[in-house]
């Protein structure tokens, strides 16, 4: 493989020539450009932000914090950085992760390699050259023989069509496109579009700095509290003392997260006298975060269990929110508990009780546009200044299809995932040779702590890539076979559970035209990371290699 960055000359504009293009700077590609260059290889980070961090550079609106305590959504490979870095809380805020990230990318000189404020447009296999050619925003084409998309899973922000939003008079803003210099809403009447984890993070703050908040909700989310606070000493000391046994656990679970009440309990909620599985309910809702979802080992499978946990949540809201009307319509009712994104939240019911916040909801009073001076929902014009959209993203597919992709004979992945995403392990596609994907859809990613998930499939694209510099393999790509098995797989799995019952973005059903289809695999970390394993140790069975060069070993 080529080892050096050097321009070719393609008979028009010369390009420059890498090893390896990857897009995308967050925790994903930084981890990926260190171990590729630790191979030896020249390697181009192309990011369409200005600094390293992905979600965390770009979400920075008031609250956003991580739902995976830190001292978990890290990185493991390195452990010095593990045992250095102090995190100041137990879910740390959106400027530390982001500081964390800036660190990474000194610490390990990252930044030379990445190239910021440039977004690529199109891709496209270049079939006898073997190369990928990168169109950049700023006009440039880059190539490589290979390519990998770190774009992110939570990339594409979007908002809906709004009938009369270009004639709001006031401000507004998508938090996942948050400004840099924030927004300052003291004295100002808000509103907020949407309920899930953005807004629910976002809305306690916004109600202690705005006069008023009016919130438009679409459909009740289920939240759990954080309990978040400052990071005790001792516990990170004990933590870090045990560092390399905890992230073990991590890899060997599910969801790659570690609970302190060692992990989920076995036995069906349905099958617990009342008086333990209320016990049960309460420990884990006390402890915070995640483990909630844990209390039984049937959440997501069983419905009669789900409507109790529901049933839980809701005696939860119905004890917090005074106001018996707002109250009712905050309990969500129109899916399976854990089956939308479960949000972890502070205060966030509590807010309600306050006098400057308003629940609209939008099944009672539909949307019905924007005007010049707020939002319309039923017959009521709710005067705003600034309107919040916290209405989500594209998920898993978005940041993919955004870009021109063009595999062999100039095949189009949007077209080919015009009817849902086909992939070989959420890592590569039939079709598009030397194509990569970190978190794609058809991997574990979003049901897991991500950093795990990121980690696992960094390493295994570095192994595999040292595996074909060291027998000069110059082309792979994921056989039609493997795939289409792969796909079926994800979605079998998936029908055997409850989430299908939900409008989720998990489903791709957040995004009006989009085809439902199972994007995440449901089957859990250990697993999954076993069968990329497996492919491995049978030498990249389910992929076609192939060399041109006359030194190389078959394969
Ligand atoms: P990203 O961080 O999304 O980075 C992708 C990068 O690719 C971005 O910088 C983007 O600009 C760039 N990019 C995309 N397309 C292009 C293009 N065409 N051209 C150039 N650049 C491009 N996960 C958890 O496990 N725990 C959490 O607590 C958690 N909290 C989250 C909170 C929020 C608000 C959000 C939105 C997500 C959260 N996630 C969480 C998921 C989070 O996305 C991952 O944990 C992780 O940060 C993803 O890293 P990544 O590098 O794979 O992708
Ligand atoms: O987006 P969402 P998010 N009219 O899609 C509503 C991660 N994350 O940014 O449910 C009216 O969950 C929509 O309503 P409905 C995490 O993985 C983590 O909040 O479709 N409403 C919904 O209420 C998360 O799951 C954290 O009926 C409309 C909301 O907008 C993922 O990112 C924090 C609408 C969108 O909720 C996405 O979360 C933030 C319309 N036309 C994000 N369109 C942590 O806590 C959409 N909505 C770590």
């Amino acid at each position: 493989m080529n080892q050096h960055i050097s321009p070719t000359d393609t008979g028009s504009s010369p390009q420059k020539s890498f090893d390896v293009i990857i897009v995308g700077a967050g925790f994903s590609g930084l981890y990926m450009l260190h171990r590729l260059r630790k191979q030896g290889l020249s390697v181009l980070v192309v990011d369409a932000a200005s600094d390293v961090g992905g979600t965390w550079y770009w979400n920075r609106y008031p609250g956003a914090r991580c739902d995976v305590e830190s001292l978990s959504y890290s990185y493991s490979f390195d452990d010095d950085l593990q045992q250095e870095w102090n995190w100041k809380e137990r879910y740390s805020a959106q400027p530390e992760i982001l500081e964390y990230a800036r660190h990474v990318a000194e610490r390990f000189d990252l930044r030379r390699d990445i190239r910021f404020d440039t977004t690529v447009s199109a891709a496209r296999f270049e079939e006898a050259r073997g190369q990928w050619v990168i169109e950049t925003s700023s006009g440039e084409s880059l190539c490589a023989k290979l390519c990998i998309m770190a774009t992110g899973c939570l990339s594409a922000p979007r908002i809906p069509d709004a009938a009369g939003l270009e004639d709001f008079e006031g401000e507004y803003f998508h938090t996942g496109l948050w400004p840099h210099e924030g927004v300052d809403v003291a004295g100002k009447r808000v509103g907020v579009i949407g309920t899930g984890s953005s807004a629910i993070q976002s809305i306690p703050i916004l109600a202690r700095d705005a006069a008023q908040v009016t919130v438009f909700q679409r459909t009740a989310h289920y939240s759990v509290p954080a309990w978040n606070g400052p990071l005790d000493p001792q516990t990170e000391k004990e933590f870090k003392a045990r560092y390399d046994e905890h992230r073990q656990r991590m890899r060997e679970n599910d969801s790659g997260i570690l609970y302190d009440l060692q992990d989920i309990n076995l036995r069906a909620a349905v099958d617990v006298p009342e008086d333990l599985r209320e016990a049960e309910f309460e420990k884990r809702w006390q402890q915070g975060g995640f483990n909630f979802q844990n209390s039984f080992a049937d959440l997501t499978r069983n419905q009669e269990s789900n409507d109790l946990y529901a049933d839980f949540v809701h005696r939860k809201i119905r004890e917090i929110v005074k106001d018996p009307v707002t109250a009712e319509a905050l309990c969500p009712t129109a899916f399976p508990i854990g089956t939308k994104r479960l949000c972890v939240d502070t205060n966030y019911y509590a807010t309600y009780n306050k006098d400057n916040v308003t629940l609209v909801d939008l099944n009672a009073s539909p949307l019905q546009g924007i005007t010049k001076s707020g939002i319309r929902a039923g017959d009521v014009e709710h005067e705003v200044d600034v309107i919040v959209f916290a209405t989500g993203f594209d998920a898993m597919t978005g940041a993919l299809t955004n870009i021109d992709i063009k595999g062999r004979d100039g095949r189009s992945l949007r077209s080919e995932w015009s009817e849902g995403p086909h992939t070989f392990l959420g890592l590569a596609m039939a079709g598009f040779p030397n194509l990569f994907t970190i978190t794609g859809p058809g991997s574990p990613s979003v049901f897991t702590n991500m950093f795990v998930a990121i980690e696992q499939h960094v390493d295994w694209l570095a192994d595999c890539i040292a595996f074909m510099q060291e027998r000069d393999i110059d082309v792979i790509e994921a056989s039609i076979e493997a795939q289409e098995n792969w796909t079926a797989h994800v979605g079998e799995l998936g029908e055997e559970t409850l989430y299908p019952k939900a409008n989720s973005w998990y489903m791709g059903a957040n995004i009006p035209g989009k085809t439902r289809s199972f994007l995440a695999y449901v089957g859990g970390m250990q697993v999954y990371g076993d069968a990329c394993s497996q492919v491995a140790e049978n030498g990249y069975e389910g992929f076609v290699l192939s060399s041109t060069s006359a030194t190389a070993q078959a394969v």
